[in-house]
Formats: C-alpha cells, sequence, structure tokens
C-alpha cells in the first residue's frame, strides 16, 4: 500500500512538467495559427517592449484595464492627434504675423529667441513642412507635414502590432489583460525553449 502511493505520486510530480509543456505548445500553436510564426517568434525577443506597449494601452485608454481593439484604436488615435498638435505647434509658433503661413523671414525673427537645439530643431522643421522650398509653409503643406508625423509617431506597422497582440487572449473574452498576455508570452517562450530577452526595438518616441 506505501510502495502503491509512493509510485503514484512520483507518477504524478513525473507527470506535472510534461503537461505543463503540453498546455504550453498548444497555447503557442493557437496563437501562431493566429498571427504566423514570424510575430511570434519577435515576441519572444522583445516580451518587455510588447508588455511595455500593452501596460500603455491597458492603464491609459481601456476603461476595463484590459486591452480591447477599441482600446487600441483610441491610442493610436490619440498618439496621431498628439503628433499632429506638436506639428501645428512647431510651425504656428513662428506665425508672427498671423496669417496662416510662416516664411524663412519670421522663422529667423523667432529663432533668435531660441536655444542652439531649438533653432536647428526649428529651421529642420520649416524646411521639411516647406513641400515646394519656396521658403513659406501654407497651412496646406503643414497639414500634409503633420500627418505625415502622426503616420510617423504611431506608424501602421506599430498598430498592426498591438492588434495582433489581441492574439494573446488565453480566455478568449475578446480583451487581454497586462497578466494574461505576460502569462501567454511565458508559455510561448516555453514553447520555443527560449529565454525571453530584454532586447527592445530602436525607440519611436521622436516625432520630429
Ligand atoms: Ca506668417
Ligand atoms: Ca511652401
Amino acid at each position: 500500500m506505501k510502495h502503491a502511493l509512493i509510485l503514484t505520486l512520483s507518477l504524478a510530480l513525473w507527470a506535472v512538467p510534461s503537461y505543463a509543456q503540453e498546455r504550453a505548445a498548444d497555447v503557442a500553436r493557437v496563437i501562431e495559427a493566429r498571427v504566423g510564426a514570424d510575430r511570434v517568434a519577435e515576441w519572444i525577443k522583445g516580451a518587455d517592449w510588447v508588455i511595455e506597449e500593452l501596460v500603455e494601452v491597458a492603464y491609459g485608454y481601456a476603461p476595463s484595464q484590459e486591452v480591447t481593439e477599441a482600446a487600441i484604436q483610441s491610442f493610436v488615435r490619440h498618439g496621431r492627434a498628439g503628433a499632429r498638435a506638436r506639428a501645428f505647434k512647431d510651425i504656428w509658433s513662428a506665425d508672427l504675423d498671423g496669417d496662416l503661413s510662416v516664411t524663412r523671414t519670421e522663422i529667423a525673427e523667432i529663432a533668435l529667441a531660441l536655444s542652439g537645439f531649438q533653432r536647428g530643431m526649428l529651421w529642420t522643421r520649416h524646411r521639411r513642412a516647406d513641400a515646394n522650398s519656396d521658403g513659406t509653409v501654407t497651412l496646406d503643406e503643414l497639414s500634409t507635414y503633420a500627418e505625415t508625423r502622426a503616420l510617423r509617431y504611431l506608424s501602421e506597422t506599430r498598430a498592426d502590432a498591438l492588434n495582433d497582440a489581441l492574439a494573446l487572449d488565453l480566455d478568449g473574452n475578446g480583451a487581454v489583460s497586462v497578466e494574461e498576455a505576460e502569462r501567454a508570452l511565458m508559455l510561448l517562450a516555453q514553447a520555443h525553449g527560449a529565454l525571453q530577452s530584454t532586447t527592445a526595438p530602436a525607440s519611436q518616441d521622436d516625432d520630429a
């Protein structure tokens, strides 16, 4: 009887890692079928970065603090609107005569009150916004420039990656909590026998 019990316990303990591995492999198969092997490989390499993005969306843009499609859309729209507004402010703050266009003369005058770094940035931005290079940034040119900056700040690539993260929805309720994503990424790493790395892609904060 005692031997039988020990045998049962040994078998149970032996079975634990195998079950966990099977579970991880099942989850990995489902997630990979949703987003493809390349995305999964990218997540395993940069798990910390994925979690950081999800924290920002969950706690900043989701009333339930879980990432949903609507929360991602809101995050993207807010990010782009902010970048657009900064582009307008950067150029419009030099519109000294208020005629809704900014000439090089105006830039030169406003530059006097700026630091060296700010002067350099202002001239660079004015140059980029002046699409036809006639020395004056018009409202149309500024609108186009602002849109370019919005899309550079929050690119389609970044928005697609965020939308793919909805595949980390382990309980299938249409939303992904940060803890759920952490669990899913751990299972993926386990299934691929990989160690999680802290390597993050290049910073996307600069929207100039
Ligand atoms: Ca002006
Ligand atoms: Ca122009």
